[in-house]
């Protein structure tokens, strides 16, 4: 039979309207080296892995019509054994993720402080590959669950890879990486039953983080907005460790790594994020992906505490201890560079799911310190590749590879891709001249830096990492009253899945070292009585043999008593760039006010998407259609970010018989929404549970709306009043 599946395609094919990766022509150099790889089927024949055309990939090869399959159909053996084999473990941690590709522009040299190229040459644009994360759940578990998030940044510079594998929390849960383990089997779900998938509302994980007293600054954070994002590109980042950067003149620097997002730093609320689990598990997946493909390039700049090496020791907190931050009040952040991500990935599996960070990818200028959460790190990267990735040979997959050429005496092992030639595979050698070269520190070669160790051999935790609560204690007297209303909650609901009262008391006991309010409220709400003092709490990482009291908590005062950079509340809220922006209608709705709304919206960079009871078009008072995006029955009030009801007095009131549309405002009003109403809609209104003032704008000015907008929530009003929806 003539091969006739290329012109059968073309008659049948429809090109999907939804091109993939609208932002494919940007070229840098990792582009170009991935395109090395990138095939794109289009107009071409199906083949074998061999390279062989196929002429039927529908029917197997049998003896007969009705015979049995015939073990020599290569064709059938090829596609079904691949499949057999298409899943690679997930990561142990981390295992969901998405990513995209971009750009790191510096604007300020830091040739002071480090030699790396990409932080001193001010001319380059360094290509980067990001991944954001939950840590907790499996790769097809929700994005809004509460937890922390991974930021981990692949940057190819001209010098090598460098990988700043943080997350959007700027500090830890455990000092030692010896505690790793014992974190992650205490989170994740139970080791009995597999459950709760993605989640630390259960018994295992708060029995842990009880007799952990180390954790308790990063619980705060944990339980408090910061671990439930409105969405991946409102989050900060952070290095979380100390490093070092090293300069030219060898000299070494004490650095922590920050991002700060350009959209600002928001969240969702609680009962929002639950339902958004449910209607969208793909939500932080989905708003990245569209608002690159729409042009709303998510960026953050690049921001560094530098400290210098003879005022280590200045702070009443260890720069080593990963517990710690260093206030910005005390040590500001420089900012210095620009990172945007303006391209998603072609290939999930190719790129975000083979794609290898490590904190040990390092360049010249940047070194670590001896932070033993880092030092842990530094073993458990390559390791978990070995397993997950299945090779040594992981750096060659195209996402990994660095954009130079790599030469050493590395060889073998599985899925080997790079031929080297010549006899020679060892250093010192005559026979390949000597090559390849070793290069000196000012020929680019890395160096370690050198630090002084004059010490004993000791399996101990350092008394300068001994102060559990301070800062634990400064994060909360930071927070808005609304922002430490959601963290009595978090904890309230959290421990109240726990279903053991002796750890929910130990819990509890825990918390009057940070605030006795909060450790009474939660009481409270748990039913048991709400402590009358401060309880000093046993430290669970002492060593079995220790001297009474000398691993025990220490107790100092905060470093500073607020700090503004940990209020949400302070961040900034001026832009509804890439907002979206539900527009409730029915027929007979206002045209002349929709288009008006529209272009305001849009002009503004926000997107609206149109609302009605079915899908369709809309016919507007005018006589014009309006199309439908989405309907009551195939989307929810939280996956919006705030809702405009048009005028057209038929509309409103057809709007009133929709139990769907008012449920949807009043969930609005409920997460703290700003809700616009034209004057027209004022019988709709007056069917929710609605009230105005405090983001809900009743006089119909669109930019009264837009400004309400960028405000992002109204958290007051929750506090004010709460709405059933
Ligand atoms: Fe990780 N972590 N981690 N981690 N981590 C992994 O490596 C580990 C820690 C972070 O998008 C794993 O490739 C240990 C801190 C991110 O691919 C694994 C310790 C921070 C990602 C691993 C920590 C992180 C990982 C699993 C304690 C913030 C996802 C898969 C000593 C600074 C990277 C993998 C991606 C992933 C080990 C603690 C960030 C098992 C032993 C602290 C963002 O190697």
């Amino acid at each position: 039979m003539a091969n006739n599946s290329k012109s059968l395609a073309g008659n049948t094919s429809i090109k999907s309207t939804k091109q993939p990766n609208k932002n494919s022509d940007i070229t840098n150099a990792k582009a170009e080296d991935l395109s090395r790889n990138t095939v794109d089927a289009s107009e071409q024949w199906m083949t074998t892995d061999q390279g062989v055309r196929i002429n039927d990939d529908h029917n197997s090869l049998k003896a007969g019509d009705r015979g049995p399959s015939l073990l020599e159909d290569f064709i059938l053996r090829e596609k079904i054994t691949h499949f057999d084999h298409e899943r690679i473990p997930e990561r142990i941690v981390h295992a969901r993720g998405s990513a995209a590709h971009g750009v790191f522009r510096l604007s300020e040299s830091l040739h002071q402080y480090t030699k790396a190229g990409f932080l001193t040459d001010t001319k380059r644009e360094t290509p980067v590959f990001v991944r954001f994360s939950t840590v907790a759940g499996s790769r097809g578990s929700t994005d809004l669950a509460r937890d922390v998030r991974g930021f981990a940044v692949k940057f190819y510079t001209e010098e090598g890879n460098f990988d700043l594998v943080g997350n959007n929390i700027p500090i830890f849960f455990i000092q030692d990486a010896m505690k790793f383990p014992d974190l992650i089997h205490a989170v994740k779900p139970e080791q009995d039953n597999e459950m709760p998938q993605a989640a630390s509302a259960h018994d295992t994980f708060w029995d842990f983080i009880s007799l952990m007293p180390e954790s308790t600054h990063m619980i705060m954070w944990a339980m408090s907005d910061r671990a439930i994002p409105r969405s991946l590109r409102m989050m900060e980042g952070f290095g979380i460790h100390t490093f070092r950067f090293i300069n030219d003149k060898g000299k070494s620097t004490f650095v922590k790594f920050h991002w700060k997002p350009l959209l600002g730093v928001h969240s969702v609320a609680w009962d929002e994020a639950q339902k958004i689990s449910g209607k969208d598990s793909d939500f932080h997946r989905r708003d990245l992906w569209e608002a690159i493909e729409e042009g709303h390039f998510p960026e953050w700049q690049l921001g560094v505490q530098l400290v210098a090496e003879e005022d280590e020791h200045k702070f009443s907190f260890d720069l080593l201890d990963p517990t710690k931050i260093i206030p910005e009040e005390m040590v500001p952040v420089k900012i210095v560079g620009t990172l945007t991500l303006n391209r998603n990935p072609d290939n999930f599996f190719a790129e975000t799911e083979q794609v290898a960070f490590h904190p040990g990818h390092i360049v010249p200028g940047i070194d670590f310190t001896n932070d033993p959460l880092l030092q842990g790190r530094l073993f458990s990267y390559t390791d978990t590749q070995l397993s997950r990735l299945g090779s040594p040979n992981f750096h060659e997959i195209p996402i990994n590879r660095s954009v130079n050429t790599i030469y050493n005496n590395h060889r073998d092992a599985h899925m080997r891709m790079q031929i080297d030639k010549g006899k020679v595979a060892y250093t010192p050698n005559s026979m390949g001249g000597g090559c390849p070269y070793l290069a000196k520190m000012s020929e680019g070669g890395f160096t370690s830096h050198q630090e002084r160790i004059d010490s004993y051999k000791v399996r101990n935790r350092s008394k300068s990492f001994l102060d559990h609560f301070s800062q634990a204690i400064m994060f909360y007297q930071s927070q808005s009253e609304p922002e430490k209303q959601h963290i009595k909650d978090a904890f309230s609901f959290e421990l109240s899945k726990c279903t053991i009262p002796g750890i929910r008391q130990r819990m509890v006991n825990n918390l009057t070292n940070v605030n006795m309010d909060l450790a009474g409220y939660i009481a409270g709400k748990l039913g048991i009585p709400a402590p009358g003092t401060i309880i000093p709490v046993f430290n669970g990482a002492r060593p079995a043999d220790a001297d009474s009291g000398d691993y025990d908590s220490i107790y100092l005062d905060p470093p500073v008593d607020r700090s503004e950079a940990l209020s949400m509340a302070n961040t900034i809220k001026n832009t509804i760039k890439s907002r979206c922006i539900a527009v409730m209608m029915t027929d007979g709705v206002d045209a002349a006010a929709f288009t008006l709304l529209k272009k305001a919206i849009t002009a503004a960079g926000g997107k609206v998407k149109v609302i009605a009871p079915v899908l369709g078009d809309v016919q507007a008072n005018d006589g014009t259609s309006i199309p439908i995006d989405e309907t009551l029955f195939n989307t929810a009030s939280v996956l919006h970010d705030a809702v405009y009801i048009l005028g057209g007095e038929e509309h409103a009131k057809a709007l009133v018989n929709e139990p769907d549309a008012l449920h949807f405002v009043n969930e609005q009003y409920r997460h703290c929404k700003a809700i616009g109403f034209h004057k027209e809609a004022a019988a709709f209104l007056k069917a929710t549970y609605i009230k105005p003032g405090d983001g809900v704008i009743t006089n119909g000015k669109v930019e009264d709306f837009i400004n309400a907008v960028a405000m992002h929530r109204f958290w007051d009003r929750e506090m004010a009043r709460k709405v059933p929806a």
